[in-house]
């Protein structure tokens, strides 16, 4: 898998049912039945951390030229990746209009006339939508598509630099408690200058290592100062009256976080589903012979309605083929829990039950402890799964105090940590000397350190990190 994760990844796609990328347009592709599900738990998940603290919108996709022009660094950072429609059936428009890349310019100007008062102040809005990147790097499904199609973006605006500063905090927590539940381990560094998204006064981004050793950027928390509320005039009252420009950050998440999923936790017999968003948590597979199939599907159905009660989800599937057949194709689907039961388990009234991480077959007594068990058993897995990507993750980070030697780290699969002095060209060389992309600030060293930095030798202020990168 490692040696060709592009190809793992791709026949995965297929084989798991998740996406298809023959779609006749470059960078997008279909959501499949057993993919949209996965999809559809993972957006649950999400939703329930937003929806404590934010409020759901719904914006156009249309962004007019005149909304997505007014903001000079951000328009630059998007120029090369923007689609324009310019016709109405045979009419020329009068007014060029983008498919949003993402959001900003289209709700902007809503925020500008919707803001009078500190009393509307703080604003938490989110939306999920798809978003259009005319990417012109190479394009992967799910990875770097062109139609991101489950953009959730998140938009707030602030009274005080302070809160809007706790608000960057806030969302970097959200996301890690996010992707905690998907047990997607995390880098999370402060993007340098030159990296920051368009209009951004700093980026917090969130990294995973994929398999083929390559970093993917799986979530970016951006605090936008005064930037956007100066360009698209979004103002409040304050408690004293006067009148200020308001503060605001933004964050992102894509389609990414399900490739992290597929990526991050698939073994070379193809997906290993987090219980949190697998369609099925417990997969039956009855053994069905003619005189025996009536009492046999009766017990898969009792079994499945004592679970269903406790909120497990559980999947008959009771197909006309061969039961080998059928535990390869739930082994490719990455269900967390298979069960098997036939007539002489029945009589024995024992079944057996596979971990799809571990691959374990445990035996268990049909009884009423059952479902408590196989509850037990999928926190279990939800643990070991996260623990066992988290400390991959970990033991991926090599340190070097020598530049010559992080081209053959990065080559081992590891992220490089360095000293770094924290200006923009000592950075720049760094990435034009190594042919690496820098994450960014992972920490700040303390002021009595002595470390040095990697390339100038000067005083090292932080603790960076060197990848290469998707
Ligand atoms: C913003 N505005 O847009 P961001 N394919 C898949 N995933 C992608 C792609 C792509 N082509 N491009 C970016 N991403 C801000 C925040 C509203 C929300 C993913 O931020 O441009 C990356 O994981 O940083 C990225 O971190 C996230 O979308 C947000 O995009």
């Amino acid at each position: 898998m490692v040696e060709n994760f592009s190809e793992w990844f791709h026949e995965i796609l297929d084989k798991g049912n998740i996406i298809d990328s023959r779609y006749p347009i470059k960078g997008m592709s279909v959501w499949l039945p057993y993919g949209f599900q996965i999809r559809k738990y993972t957006l649950e998940l999400l939703k329930d951390l937003f929806d404590k603290e934010h409020e759901e919108v719904l914006f156009p996709l249309l962004v007019p030229e005149e909304e997505l022009a007014k903001e000079g660094i951000h328009v630059k950072g998007f120029e090369e990746e923007v689609y324009w429609v310019t016709q109405g059936g045979n009419k020329e428009l009068n007014e060029k209009l983008a498919l949003r890349p993402t959001s900003e310019t289209a709700i902007y100007p809503m925020f500008s006339l919707w803001i009078r008062s500190h009393i509307d102040l703080p604003m938490k809005y989110y939306q999920i939508v798809n978003t259009f990147r005319y990417e012109t790097k190479h394009t992967r499904p799910l990875i770097r598509v062109r139609e991101i199609s489950t953009f959730k973006e998140a938009h707030t605006v602030h009274a005080s630099q302070a809160e809007c500063n706790q608000q960057v905090e806030d969302a970097v927590e959200l996301y890690k408690e996010f992707f905690d539940y998907l047990g997607i381990p995390y880098f999370i560094s402060k993007r340098p200058e030159w990296d920051k998204f368009p209009g951004a006064d700093y980026t917090m981004a969130f990294d995973t290592l994929m398999p083929d050793g390559k970093t993917l950027q799986i979530g970016t928390v951006h605090n936008l100062g005064q930037t956007f509320a100066k360009t698209f005039d979004i103002t409040f009252e304050n408690e004293k009256g006067a009148h200020e420009y308001a503060y605001q950050s933004c964050y992102g998440l894509s389609d990414r976080v399900i490739a992290t999923i597929i990526g991050v936790h698939g073994d070379e017999k193809g997906l290993v589903l987090p219980p949190t968003v697998s369609p099925n948590h417990l997969t039956i597979i009855p053994i069905l012979f003619k005189d025996s199939k009536d009492k046999v599907l009766e017990k898969c159905m009792q079994i499945k309605e004592d679970l269903e009660s406790e909120g497990i989800r559980v999947y008959i599937d009771d197909r006309d083929m061969r039961p080998g057949k059928k535990f390869f194709d739930w082994e490719v689907k990455g269900t967390p829990l298979r069960l098997e039961i036939g007539p002489k388990d029945l009589e024995n009234n024992k079944t057996s039950i596979t971990r799809r991480d571990t691959l374990e077959k445990t035996e268990l007594e049909l009884n009423d402890e059952l479902t408590e068990a196989i509850k037990a058993m999928l926190m279990t897995i939800d643990i070991d799964m996260s623990s066992k990507a988290f400390e991959k993750l970990e033991n991926s980070i090599a340190y070097t105090e020598n530049i010559d030697e992080i081209d053959g780290l990065i080559k081992e699969g590891k992220v490089v940590a360095f000293n770094w002095d924290g200006k923009n060209p000592t950075g720049e060389a760094i990435e034009e000397e190594t042919g690496y992309d820098i994450l960014g600030i992972h920490k700040e060293l303390d002021d009595a350190s002595d470390k040095l930095c990697i390339y100038s030798g000067e005083k090292a202020k932080y603790l960076a990190l060197i990848a290469k990168t998707y």
